[in-house]
């Protein structure tokens, strides 16, 4: 089996994976520094998809509209090399959001799913959902099918630990099997979660309806993410994704 194959039957299996050596020391840093002049700019112009708590941005929506490199790293060959056995060969990356979880930001968040896509607009189609805007982008809940077709790519861009509130999930939650996907409490009664302690570089593959959570940091610095969601298939309805960045063409 090759590493490929095996981290597909990992996420097939248990709704996720974490994998090492994803990024060199040089992407990160050169990630590091577009995000930041993508987040300096939306600052200064109080830009909404900048994601804020006082005086400190702890995240910024809409990636790969905003930071050409992230949407150049959506379509280079490490991440299609971890989404195209998942999805397949046609797979697109569709949102991006980056997150920083520091002792301005230091969030916890319960158990739950990602429901929630970025549509071009508003269509009041049958399986779309609680309609909202968020930094001038329509957003809705999806219907399962559309959820359950999808890939979170999630790189990491400083070390995840025991102590900086590391991503949390329950291995196999991501299986509806006829329950809402609302629902949470039969998991977190018999599935013991599991902590993706994650270093600078590599990256947690997950089923956006995989259960997840993540507690505040204990000693919290940065735990930089870039977050990025992948489909392989038109939105039904005639509602359309918001973006769609494909594979870099091959020379
Ligand atoms: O990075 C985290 O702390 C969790 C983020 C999260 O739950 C999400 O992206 O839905």
């Amino acid at each position: 089996m090759t590493i490929a194959e095996i981290l597909a039957d990992q996420v097939q299996r248990d709704g996720f994976a974490v994998v090492p050596r994803v990024l060199d020391a040089d992407e990160i840093e050169s990630l590091i520094l577009a995000v930041d002049r993508a987040r300096a700019a939306a600052d200064q112009a109080a830009d909404p998809a900048s994601l804020r708590r006082g005086q400190s941005t702890f995240g910024l929506r809409d990636l790969l509209g905003r930071v050409p490199e992230v949407r150049r790293l959506a379509g280079s060959p490490p991440i299609r090399e971890l989404v195209e056995p998942i999805l397949g060969p046609a797979a697109f990356a569709v949102r991006g959001l980056w997150f920083d979880k520091t002792s301005e930001a230091n969030w916890n968040l319960p158990w739950h799913r990602d429901l929630t896509i970025a549509a071009r607009r508003r269509v009041d189609a049958p399986g779309f959902s609680s309609w909202t805007v968020k930094a001038g982008i329509p957003h809705a809940l999806a219907p399962v099918e559309v959820l359950e077709s999808m890939l979170t790519v999630r790189l990491h861009l400083d070390p995840a630990g025991p102590d900086n509130g590391p991503l949390r999930v329950l291995p196999g939650s991501h299986r509806l099997g006829g329950s809402a996907p609302t629902e949470v409490g039969s998991w977190t009664d018999r599935v013991h979660p599991i902590e993706c302690v994650v270093d600078r570089g590599g990256a947690v593959l997950m089923r956006p309806l995989l259960l997840h959570a993540s507690n505040s940091a204990a000693s919290p610095d940065h735990r930089r993410v870039i977050h990025l969601e992948f489909a392989s298939m038109p939105l039904p309805g005639g509602v359309e994704w918001y973006d769609v960045a494909r594979a870099e063409a091959s020379s």
